[in-house]
């Protein structure tokens, strides 16, 4: 399938198992595809856990990808990727080995059964805007700016790693 090339940024994240291996895995699958190329990801996080507090720590990071597919059709591929590394969906918020988000997808706004962009959580999430920040700090998104976005929530405890932009590669 081939239509114009859409900027897409994705959010990466896990805490079960080897959390960097599977987010590496992941991003390593979307490249191979042709449709599809990985141009940008960001240094890898250590973020408290969100929403369901009694978990381990997450490790987050976020892509900044070139698509010429549909979102629904990038979104499959994501999907496929998690099942591959056989990601198990257990409860909302809970652990998981890796969770792939679409976070923007060019300026298309998305509201469908299975497929909302930009992401309706992503900007009260700090584990989401820090490492979209360090690749994509005047991204606008509903108005304001990712870095705008990223002084207005709490990033305490959260962690940029010393892994540098290219642990993602083989
Ligand atoms: N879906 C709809 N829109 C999208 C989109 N833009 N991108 C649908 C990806 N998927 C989208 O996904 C379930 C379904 O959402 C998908 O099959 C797709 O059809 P999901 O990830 O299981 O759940 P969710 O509804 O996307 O929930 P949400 O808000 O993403 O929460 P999660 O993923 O359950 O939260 N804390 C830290 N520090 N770091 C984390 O990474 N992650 C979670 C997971 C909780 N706490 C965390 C972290
Ligand atoms: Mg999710």
């Amino acid at each position: 399938m081939s239509g114009p090339n859409s900027t897409v940024y994705l959010s990466l994240g896990g805490n079960l198992g080897d959390p960097a291996k599977s987010m590496s895995a992941a991003l390593r699958m979307l490249d191979a595809d042709a449709d599809t190329r990985v141009t940008g990801v960001s240094s890898l996080y250590r973020t408290p856990p969100w929403g369901k507090l009694d978990q381990p720590d997450f490790l987050n990071a976020a892509a900044e990808i070139s698509t010429v597919l549909a979102p629904r059709a990038l979104l499959d591929l994501c999907l496929d990727a998690e099942r591959k590394l056989k990601r198990v969906r257990e409860e909302r918020w809970g652990p998981r080995l890796i969770d792939i988000d679409i976070l923007v997808f060019g300026d298309r706004v998305i509201h469908e059964t299975g497929l909302e962009v930009p992401h309706p959580r992503m900007l009260e999430r700090a584990f989401v805007l820090a490492p979209l920040a360090e690749i994509a700090p005047g991204l606008v998104v509903s108005g304001r700016s990712i870095t705008d976005r990223l002084v207005a929530v709490d990033t305490s405890g959260i962690e940029r790693l010393s892994s540098g932009r290219d642990w993602w590669l083989a």
